[in-house]
């Protein structure tokens, strides 16, 4: 049976999702980041970069949203594009934007708005441009074509679905107005049987959701050198 090491925000939201869509039995094992869970030994064995997700499946551990994506896509062989190189290609180019872009500005564009000390304007700016160009190149794609790789749904909405979840608190209450092709593809996905269940798992555990002094401490450990 997989083991998914699961707290309920986007990188955990995508696996969960793609976990749902396959039907794969798995066990839930919650990760409550902000008590400082994926510190604990037990789990950096799993993930060294003590964050969530991470699967176990047997013999084989992988973390990584992304990379857990391609896994369950290998092993269960749906949710890919053709085999061709040109559409393989494709898929790599867009899984690595969303690993690499999309997750990584979305999160320092939070982190800037909602959680660092003033002053902050320069850091908030930068990664609200770069958060926004991500989404807008997104977009741009949806505007041409129903999903990421044409015309079938696969792993890169999936990937793409986990950040949507969070785009009002990344981009702004207004952000949907001016993301409409990636509205679309967020409200098609909703209405999936798989991404409701996958919605479920938020409440399966009672995470911790005080951002108090405690949790900023394990989400933050970089602030600890400013108190010496
Ligand atoms: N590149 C990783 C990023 C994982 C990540 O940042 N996970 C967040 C939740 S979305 C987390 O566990 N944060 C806890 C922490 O930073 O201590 C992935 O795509 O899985």
């Amino acid at each position: 049976m997989i083991q998914f090491y699961y707290h309920p925000s986007p990188n955990p939201a995508k696996v969960a999702l793609m976990l749902e869509e396959t039907g794969l039995p798995y066990e839930l094992v919650p990760v409550d980041t902000r008590k400082g869970e994926q510190h604990a030994a037990a789990f950096t064995a799993i993930n060294p970069n003590a964050k969530t997700p991470a699967l176990v499946d047997g013999e084989a551990v992988v973390f990584d949203s992304n990379a857990i994506l391609l896994y369950l896509a290998e092993k269960t062989g749906r949710f890919l594009p053709s085999n061709a190189p040109e559409q393989r290609a494709q898929m790599y180019s867009w899984l690595m934007f969303v690993a690499t872009g999309i997750g990584p500005y979305s999160g320092q564009a939070v982190h800037f708005k909602h959680f660092a000390p003033a002053p902050k304007d320069y850091a908030v700016n930068r990664y609200d441009f770069e958060a926004w160009r991500h989404w807008n190149i997104l977009d741009a794609r949806l505007a041409r074509q129903p999903y990421m790789l044409g015309d079938d749904y696969t792993i890169v909405d999936m990937a793409v679905w986990g950040w949507a979840r969070v785009v009002p608190f990344v981009l702004g209450a207004e952000a949907w107005n001016k993301l409409p092709h990636v509205k679309r593809l967020f409200d098609e996905i909703n209405l999936r049987p798989a991404a409701a269940r996958a919605e479920t798992l938020r409440t399966a555990h009672q995470f911790k959701t005080e951002m108090d002094e405690a949790a900023r401490r394990v989400l933050f450990p970089q602030n600890a050198r400013l108190d010496t």
